[in-house]
């Protein structure tokens, strides 16, 4: 019986150094497909649409049926933990999230054996997404870094962060009981997606910017580290992206920390600190999403200088941050023609 092909992005993350490198973009599903507005239009809310395992698996395949990216994302939400976790979260239209006030942490910690039950529906998209997905694209499941969701749980909102890391000087140990919550409660639904079939898992550490080095370590390396080591101890196998967006010269610390197998790199990661990486890691990302929103040939000449300058180790190829709701198709085409070749 022919076994099924690895995809070229896990054969990556394993330690394959490929002649091209795969590629998918953050935030590829949802926000700037017109089929995603379409179907998102006919929804009641955001959360019950990510919780619409039917909805969300068509939103993840959407991106793949019309670029030749090498993976899909499942459309989910890294808010759907403090949901999950009983704190009240909702979408302002063209605002953005808004989370209830912060429950106690004792109320939070009490709720985390039933984090899976509330999202059993996301494991049900990934279930339906990889059935339907060629073997040779793979699956990526994600969870949101714990200090990345805790600033939303603490602001009510996104922003600024600085009220964020006022608390975590102001009420360190709440903060490190928080993280630990949000750290057990991301283990347990990391395990049911991959369960359900994703091959691939990223930690989105969106907002690791502005923080001290030793705070850093606690706040974001830590964590990341705790939550790939109990992973492993469960049994789990697949490739880990680390993503510590904003994190500057600490994403060298960050990758010697943190056990995962890629690292990625936001807009500013220079040629020589992606280079250092690669003699441990594949890299992943880069590229500015307003590159790609501008398009033209200097959106060519990046791409290339990008392959190019990472083309002596492991690379993955993305974004340094999401695509922008407004980005042309035919941007997205071209970018993809540059790099794929088809
Ligand atoms: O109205 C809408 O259609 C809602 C827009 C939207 C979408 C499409 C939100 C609200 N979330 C999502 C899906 C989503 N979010 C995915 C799956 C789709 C994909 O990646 O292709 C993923 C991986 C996320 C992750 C996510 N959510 C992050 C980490 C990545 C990043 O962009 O930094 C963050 C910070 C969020 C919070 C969030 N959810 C939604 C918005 C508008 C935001 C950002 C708010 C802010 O800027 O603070």
């Amino acid at each position: 019986m022919p076994s099924s092909p690895v995809p070229a992005l896990v054969r990556v993350l394993q330690g394959e150094k490929l002649d091209r490198p795969p590629v998918w973009f953050m935030r590829q599903a949802g926000r700037c497909l017109p089929e995603y507005l379409a179907l998102r239009s006919r929804a009641k809310d955001f959360i019950s649409f990510c919780l619409d395992a039917e909805a969300a698996t068509e939103v993840t395949l959407q991106p793949v049926r019309r670029f030749p990216y090498d993976a899909a994302i499942v459309f989910a939400d890294i808010l759907l933990i403090p949901m999950a976790l009983g704190q009240r979260v909702w979408f302002e239209a063209g605002e953005g999230p808004r989370l209830g006030p912060l429950p106690e942490i004792a109320a939070l910690r009490a709720r985390v054996p039933e984090t899976n039950h509330h999202l059993a529906a996301v494991g049900e998209t990934v279930r339906g997404a990889r059935a339907a997905l060629e073997p040779e694209r793979a699956l990526i499941g994600f969870c949101g870094g714990p200090w990345t969701v805790a600033t939303y749980m603490i602001q009510g909102r996104g922003g600024d962060r600085e009220e964020a890391r006022a608390y975590a000087y102001n009420h360190p140990a709440e903060l490190e009981a928080l993280i630990d919550v949000l750290v057990d409660a991301s283990v347990d639904y990391l395990e049911m997606q991959v369960k359900a079939g994703a091959q691939v898992l990223q930690i989105f550490e969106s907002w690791a910017e502005n923080l001290a080095e030793d705070v850093f370590a606690r706040l974001v390396t830590a964590p990341h580290r705790r939550i790939v080591e109990r992973l492993r101890a469960r049994g789990v196998t697949v490739p880990f992206i680390g993503f510590p967006r904003g994190a500057g010269a600490l994403v060298e610390p960050y990758a010697e920390g943190a056990p995962v197998q890629a690292v990625g790199l936001d807009t500013q990661a220079s040629a020589a600190i992606g280079r250092r990486l690669q003699a441990s890691h594949a890299i992943q990302g880069a590229l500015d999403p307003l590159m790609l929103r501008a398009g033209g040939e200097a959106l060519d000449r990046r791409i290339d200088e990008l392959i190019d300058q990472w083309s002596g180790g492991r690379h993955v190829f993305n974004l340094g941050h999401g695509v922008i709701p407004d980005t042309p198709m035919a941007h997205i085409e071209q970018a993809l023609k540059r790099i794929t070749g088809r």
